[in-house]
C-alpha cells in the first residue's frame, strides 16, 4: 500500500463487502499478504454461497429443466426463444431504430451499444413487451441471482474492422467477476461460427475445489499482473490452465437468429475469434448486484424504470468527462446517429463527441 492511500483504507475496507473487483486499484482487495491468508477466497466463497442461496429464493420461476441446466452448466440456449410472428416484428423494430450510438474500437474489434431506454424502448413496442415480460426476465434473474431490471442494449459486434491490431481482448478466456454475475443475447441474425460466436467453458462457473485453489493462487499477484484484465478483476485463464482445472470442452455457440444466450459470466468464456470481417447483433443485457446480499429481491429501480435508465446515462456522462480531462484515452463514446447495422465508419481521431 502506498503512503498516499492510507486515508482512503475504510473506503478500500469497505469494498470487501460490495462488488469491487481489481485487484489494482484497490490495495486492500489486491494485497498480497491478505490474499495469502485468504480475503479472496473468503469474498469468493461467501459470494457464491449467497449466489446459492437466492437462486434458491427465485427457483419457482423457471422450470426444473432450465433450472438444471443453468446449475450444472452455467449457461442456457433457448433456441427458438419467441414466436416467429413475434421475433419478425421485434427484429424489424430493433432493425430500424435510428438512433444515437456508442461505440468503442477494442483490438481488431468495434463493438456499437444502443441503449433500449425510456426514449428507444417507446419507439420499439413488441421489444418492450419481450423485454419486460416473465419468459425473459424469469432466467435472466435465476441465471444472475438477483431480481434486478436488467440493463438493455442492442449490441453490434463488427470484427476485424482493423488490419494490424491485436485481438480483441474478449477473445481470450476469462471469468468476468468473482460472483455469480449474468449476460445475455437474443441474436437477431444467424450466429455462424466466423461471426465470434460466444463460447462458454461448461460449468466452470462452479466454485469447486480445483477452481478455488487456482484463484487463490491468481489472486496473490493479480495486482501486478501484466494482464490488465486480470489485474482489473477479470482472471484470464489459458487452454491449458482450463485442461488441468479439469473442465469439459468449451462450447462454441453458433446458433441460428432467435436463440437466447443466457450465462453466468463469472464461468469461463469468451468471445471466439474471427479469421475475417463479419458482425453480430443482438439485444444484449447484463445485470450485476452486491454479490453479498442475502435476498435476491429488494430492487426499488423495477418501481421507477426512467431512473433505471437515467442512472446510465449519468454513468456514460461522467465516464466521458473523466476522459475529456485527459485521464483516459480511446474507449467508449457517442458516435451520432446510427442503425444497429450501420457499417462502421472507422475515424478514429478524437475524443468523445455527441451527434
Ligand atoms: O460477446 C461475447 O461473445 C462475449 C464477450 C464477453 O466476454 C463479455 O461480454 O463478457
Ligand atoms: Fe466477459
Amino acid at each position: 500500500m502506498k503512503p498516499y492511500q492510507w486515508p482512503m483504507l475504510v473506503v478500500y475496507a469497505a469494498a470487501i463487502f460490495s462488488k469491487s473487483k481489481s485487484f489494482r486499484d484497490n490495495p486492500v482487495i489486491g494485497s498480497t499478504s491478505l490474499n495469502k491468508m485468504g480475503l479472496h477466497l473468503f469474498r469468493r466463497r461467501l459470494a457464491w454461497r449467497m449466489g446459492i442461496r437466492r437462486r434458491a429464493q427465485l427457483a419457482s420461476l423457471i422450470t426444473a429443466e432450465d433450472r438444471a441446466a443453468i446449475d450444472r452448466d452455467g449457461y442456457i440456449v433457448k433456441r427458438d426463444f419467441l414466436d416467429p410472428e413475434t421475433f419478425e416484428k421485434l427484429r424489424n423494430e430493433i432493425l430500424g431504430l435510428q438512433t444515437e450510438a456508442r461505440e468503442a474500437v477494442i483490438g481488431d474489434t468495434l463493438t456499437r451499444l444502443i441503449p433500449l431506454d425510456g426514449r428507444n424502448m417507446g419507439k420499439v413496442p413488441a421489444t418492450r413487451s419481450v423485454l419486460e415480460g416473465p419468459a425473459f426476465n424469469n432466467l435472466l434473474a435465476y441465471a444472475g441471482s438477483f431480481r434486478r431490471r436488467p440493463r438493455l442494449f442492442v449490441q453490434t459486434v463488427f470484427t476485424r474492422v482493423l488490419k494490424d491490431a491485436p485481438p480483441d481482448v474478449q477473445s481470450f478466456f476469462h471469468s468476468d467477476t468473482f460472483h455469480p454475475t449474468v449476460k445475455a443475447w437474443l441474436y437477431l441474425e444467424d450466429v455462424d461460427p466466423a461471426s465470434c460466436p460466444f463460447t462458454y467453458v461448461p460449468g466452470s462457473h462452479i466454485a469447486n475445489r480445483r477452481r478455488l485453489a487456482w484463484e487463490r493462487r491468481v489472486s496473490l499477484h493479480a495486482a501486478t499482473s501484466r494482464e490488465p484484465l486480470t489485474a482489473e478483476g477479470s482472471l484470464r485463464i489459458t487452454e491449458q490452465e482450463l485442461a488441468r482445472l479439469r473442465y469439459r470442452v468449451p462450447e462454441s455457440l453458433a446458433v441460428g437468429a432467435n436463440t437466447l444466450v443466457i450465462a453466468d459470466t463469472s464461468g469461463f468464456h469468451k468471445r471466439s475469434p474471427s479469421a475475417d470481417q463479419a458482425r453480430r447483433i443482438s439485444i444484449w443485457a447484463y445485470s450485476r448486484s452486491n454479490p453479498f446480499l442475502p435476498w435476491a429481491g429488494g430492487d426499488f429501480t423495477r418501481a421507477f424504470p426512467r431512473l433505471h435508465g437515467w442512472g446510465l446515462h449519468l454513468f456514460w456522462f461522467a465516464q466521458d468527462l473523466v476522459k475529456r480531462m485527459g485521464k483516459a484515452r480511446g474507449g467508449w463514446r457517442w458516435v451520432g446517429v446510427r442503425t444497429p447495422a450501420t457499417p462502421p465508419a472507422l475515424d478514429t481521431g478524437g475524443g468523445p463527441r455527441r451527434g
